[in-house]
């Protein structure tokens, strides 16, 4: 069953430990040893921002740029991997401290367009079509700040000017309500199709889910899955968990709830996700008391968890949820769903 499945992760999964009360607690893995990490642990897909594949991309000419890329490129092959996207980083620059599509300076939304073409080349270079978009400021600390209205007019002009830039490419919004930003512009899957089908070529636009942001948006994960996947817009997931409605935990797959990660699991599998090549992408943080030598385990065990779940959702005695379902014995069926996941 392993094998039906791809699983991915990005080289900030494996990181310092930092946060913003106190400093890193384990020393940087240099990016080569982490690739090194992915076969051993279950993974073959590289998630990417852009500087990850090009570090100090800014610096660099667009010739320069792809170069350093291929060399990317290259590296994974001989590693057995394959980049599953990148991501323009578009929230560290200080040209992007107001935003980058929405920001209100307009030199500021040039170098947002700009380097979400440089992304696109690395993206190509990397041999990927995937465009993961996570408008990390793209919204207000003080609501007067910008116009809403305005704000999406620049968010559909820019996916637009990425469209025509590569006929190639198909972008995947990951959509968040909060953090960094108080309030963020795009905070949930239905705003992020919404977005993708007012763009000039909709059917290159679709989401990435966030198990953590659906969760800070209130809603249910494995719901927003389902609304995607009716859409067939759902061109990959981060799957994590959240404790709440607190800061971006980035916890291990189903370590907070596992219901609540079952369910995913069960429509992912049910509709067939991952048959069209899609990834199960993970998007899972260490603890930061975790010492340096086993601080990959959150992704082992994410990924274990996921391929268990699936083993659950295909034990699922499905005739009998159906029979529950047609007496609308929904209690009968809450107490079925929670002796299957006890293993009864
Ligand atoms: C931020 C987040 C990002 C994106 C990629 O919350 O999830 O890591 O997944 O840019
Ligand atoms: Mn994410």
């Amino acid at each position: 069953m392993a094998g039906e499945y791809r699983f991915s992760f990005g080289p900030w999964n494996i990181h310092e430990g930092g946060d913003p009360f106190g400093p890193t607690v384990r020393t940087t893995v240099k990016f080569a040893k982490k690739l090194k990490l992915f076969k051993k642990l279950g993974f073959e897909g590289v998630q990417f921002h852009d500087d990850d594949a090009v570090p100090e991309m800014d610096k660099l000419s667009p010739k320069e740029i792809v170069k350093k890329a291929k060399e990317v490129r290259k590296m994974l092959a001989n590693e057995g991997l394959v980049a599953e996207f990148v991501a323009p980083r578009l929230w560290e620059d200080p040209r992007t401290i107001d935003g980058g599509y929405t920001s209100n300076d307009p030199e500021c939304r040039k170098y947002a367009r700009d380097r979400s073409r440089r992304a696109i080349d690395i993206a190509a270079a990397l041999k990927t079509d995937l465009i993961v978009l996570w408008l990390a400021r793209e919204g207000t600390y003080m609501r007067e700040a910008k116009d809403s209205k305005v704000a999406v007019d620049r968010l559909v002009k820019a996916i637009d000017d990425m469209l025509a830039y590569n006929k190639d490419i198909k972008i995947a919004i990951e959509p968040k309500p909060n953090e960094p930003m108080d309030q963020a512009y795009i905070p949930t899957t239905g705003h992020a199709m919404a977005l993708g089908y007012l763009t000039r070529d909709a059917g290159r636009v679709g989401v990435n889910i966030e198990t953590a942001h659906a969760i800070l948006a209130g809603l249910d994960p494995s719901d927003e899955m389902g609304f995607a996947l009716a859409y067939d817009k759902l061109y990959t997931v981060h799957l994590n968990d959240q404790n709440g409605l607190k800061f971006d935990e980035d916890k291990s797959f189903g370590s907070v709830n596992l219901r609540r990660a079952f369910n995913q699991v069960r429509i992912l599998d049910k509709y067939d996700y991952g048959k069209k090549g899609e990834f199960v992408g993970l998007d899972v943080k260490a603890v930061r008391t975790q010492k340096q030598k086993v601080a990959t385990k959150h992704l082992s065990n994410s990924r274990t968890i996921f391929l268990r779940l699936v083993e659950l959702a295909r034990s699922l005695d499905e005739g009998q949820v159906e029979s529950l379902i047609a007496e609308r014995d929904y209690e009968e069926l809450d107490l079925l769903i929670m002796n299957h996941l006890l293993g009864k």
